[in-house]
């Protein structure tokens, strides 16, 4: 198979409540939706997604679609391509840059499910021999909150609608005491922490007091690309630590696993760099006990089909960041909704992502004029 156009459409949504971590408030979220063409006429679609700002990673969405348009895409002109790995060791000589390069790799594992006329799901199963599920386990992001009474409402209605894993942004210690009274209000929810960096090792010990049998693990507490640290407080504290801004490759997770940096990896595909290098990590993971489940990034609607395909894996089985879509937009790009029952999404049947843009951000990708 050849590509022959590639078309690149910036879209604004508007989040439905305000998302607040260590990084950023975000309000607006800036997305983009990449649509590959083959030579017999076959579109895949890929979501780019990185943030309007480097705060969360380096890229952004300016820079990571300068970066597909100049130097991905180019890499990619009349090249016979007969598998989908094969796109992360064309892109392996351009050095980062990973949320650029997951943009389009994971349009061509779309591209191939729909040639081989399958879903991405099962396409990915049998990469990792191993079966996909229909319906997929799933948790929920909380925004950080000041005040309890906000907190506790979140956890509330997080509960009621049925999210099997609660997680809570924390940016501050008075936050950090906020969580402990949750944890002892809410026994019977698992819980877990994401600080998004805002912590170093001088609270160590606060974190350490913080154990609870109902707080399954704590998120990149220390800073970005720290693995000593990370190592230095995994050692002090019980509960298990989770590494998320620090991971962009499998050498990264090897690094984590060497220093004992955490015990827990949040895989996310556009930090990666795609599918390919998800896989190889969650191969990894499985082979060393490390235990690894799928993230989140506020998504559009074809990236959260997107991580429903990896998500559904058998033994990807701890509830990922994958929340139903009328938690994120007031208008989404795709034509369906991901609704939740019984704590759970369901994984879309059709072929490849399995999901459609609505016919006016399919005409306006189309509108584009090809860059390749
Ligand atoms: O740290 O996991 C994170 C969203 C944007 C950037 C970073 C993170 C998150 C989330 C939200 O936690 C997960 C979701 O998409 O629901
Ligand atoms: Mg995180």
């Amino acid at each position: 198979m050849k590509i022959i156009e590639m078309h690149l459409l910036p879209v604004k949504l508007q989040l439905k409540n305000t998302f607040v971590s260590n990084h950023e408030t975000v309000s607006r979220r800036e997305v983009s939706i990449i649509g590959l063409k083959n030579d017999t006429g076959i579109w895949g679609y890929g979501e780019l997604e990185a943030f309007s700002t480097p705060y969360y990673t380096p890229e952004t969405q300016r820079s990571a679609r300068l970066i597909i348009k100049e130097t991905l895409g180019p890499l990619l002109k009349n090249v016979q391509i007969n598998q989908p790995e094969e796109i992360t060791n064309i892109f392996s000589e351009i050095a980062g840059n990973q949320m650029a390069k997951a943009a389009i790799e994971t349009a061509v594992w779309d591209l191939f499910a729909k040639i081989q006329k399958k879903s991405l799901a099962v396409l990915i199963a049998q990469k990792i021999h191993t079966k996909s599920r229909r319906n997929v386990p799933v948790g929920i992001s909380i925004g950080a909150k000041s005040s309890f009474a906000e907190l506790k409402n979140a956890v509330i209605s997080a509960n009621y609608q049925g999210y099997q894993r609660i997680k809570i942004k924390v940016t501050s210690v008075e936050e950090l005491n906020l969580i402990k009274k949750i944890l002892q209000v809410f026994p019977d929810s698992t819980f877990m922490i994401d600080a998004n960096s805002s912590f170093s090792l001088k609270i160590a010990s606060k974190l350490a007091e913080i154990t609870a049998p109902n707080l399954v693990m704590i998120e990149q507490p220390l800073r970005t690309t720290d693995f000593v640290d990370h190592s230095i407080l995994q050692a002090r504290i019980t509960t298990r630590l989770c590494l998320d801004e620090n991971i962009f490759s499998l050498d990264d997770v090897r690094t984590a696993y060497t220093l004992k940096s955490a015990q827990a990896i949040n895989l996310k595909l556009a930090r990666v760099g795609g599918i390919a290098n998800a896989l190889a990590i969650i191969n990894f993971c499985w082979e060393h006990g490390l235990l690894v489940w799928c993230g989140g990034m506020l998504e559009a609607g074809i990236g959260r089909a997107t991580n429903l395909a990896v998500a559904s894996l058998l033994g990807l089985d701890f509830p990922g960041d994958i929340s139903a879509s009328s938690r994120y937009y007031s208008k989404d790009v795709i034509t369906s909704e991901f609704m939740l029952a019984r704590g759970m999404l369901s994984v879309p049947l059709g072929l490849g992502i399995g999901v459609t843009l609505t016919p006016k951000y399919q005409q306006a990708l189309q509108d584009t004029t090809s860059f390749l």
